[in-house]
């Protein structure tokens, strides 16, 4: 798939309706500073779409994005800035968990972590909720350009090890050079249209 038209529609600091709600949605979720704004904006081709940041803790509500007038991608605050203050992190836990509650037009989630790094506590933790409420998901393993070629393959194992996923399902993508998008789109499109793949 090709994605020719993105634009921001909203921002909600708890999950309730939107304007076009009821096309499906496709969410990012992840530890702060794993790069979901990035990739949203490296797949829209659109650098200045999500806003991002070197520090984590960017992205502080419920972001919609439009695309293709047929889907939604939803970006969401990250998990486990240690830094945050307590109230605010519960808050960012509640959205977070809100919305992946409450969305039954949420048809699948992008579980993105870090390329070199094991899965961390928070992120079993969402992989088992994801599961636990049934929301189908592909992990993400970001920043693969921060790694070489030979040590991917590795990497991808202990990814797959850390948040129940089969290795060959984890796909690596790199914001900064675009590696993966074209896979990443793909399932996209199977998510969305399942028959056609
Ligand atoms: N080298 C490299 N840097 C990346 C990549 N993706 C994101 N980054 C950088 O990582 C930092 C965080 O990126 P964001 O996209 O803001 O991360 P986020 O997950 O949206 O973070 P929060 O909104 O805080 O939860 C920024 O400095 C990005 O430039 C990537 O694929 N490769
Ligand atoms: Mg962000």
């Amino acid at each position: 798939m090709r994605i020719t038209s993105a634009r921001f529609v909203t921002s909600l600091d708890a999950f309730k309706s939107f304007p076009g709600r009821g096309l499906p949605e496709i969410a990012l979720v992840g530890k702060s500073n794993v790069g979901k704004s990035s990739l949203i904006n490296r797949l829209t081709n659109n650098s200045k779409l999500a806003k991002t940041s070197a520090e984590p803790g960017k992205t502080r509500l419920i972001n919609l994005y439009r695309i293709n007038d047929a889907f939604f991608l939803t970006d969401l605050p990250g998990y486990g800035f240690a830094r945050a203050p307590k109230e605010e992190k519960a808050r960012w836990a509640r959205m977070i968990e809100g919305y992946l509650s409450g969305s039954d037009t949420l048809r699948h989630a992008f579980l993105l972590v870090d390329i070199r790094h094991d899965p961390s506590d928070d992120d079993r933790m969402m992989a088992d909720y994801l599961r636990h409420y049934s929301i189908p998901f592909t992990v993400v393993a970001t920043k693969a350009d921060k790694i070489s070629g030979a040590k991917r393959g590795a990497a991808l194992m202990s990814v797959g090890r850390g948040t129940g996923a089969q290795p060959w399902d984890v796909l690596p993508f790199s914001s900064l050079n675009g590696f993966g998008g074209d896979k990443l789109l793909s399932r996209i499109q199977a998510v969305l249209s399942p028959a056609e793949e």
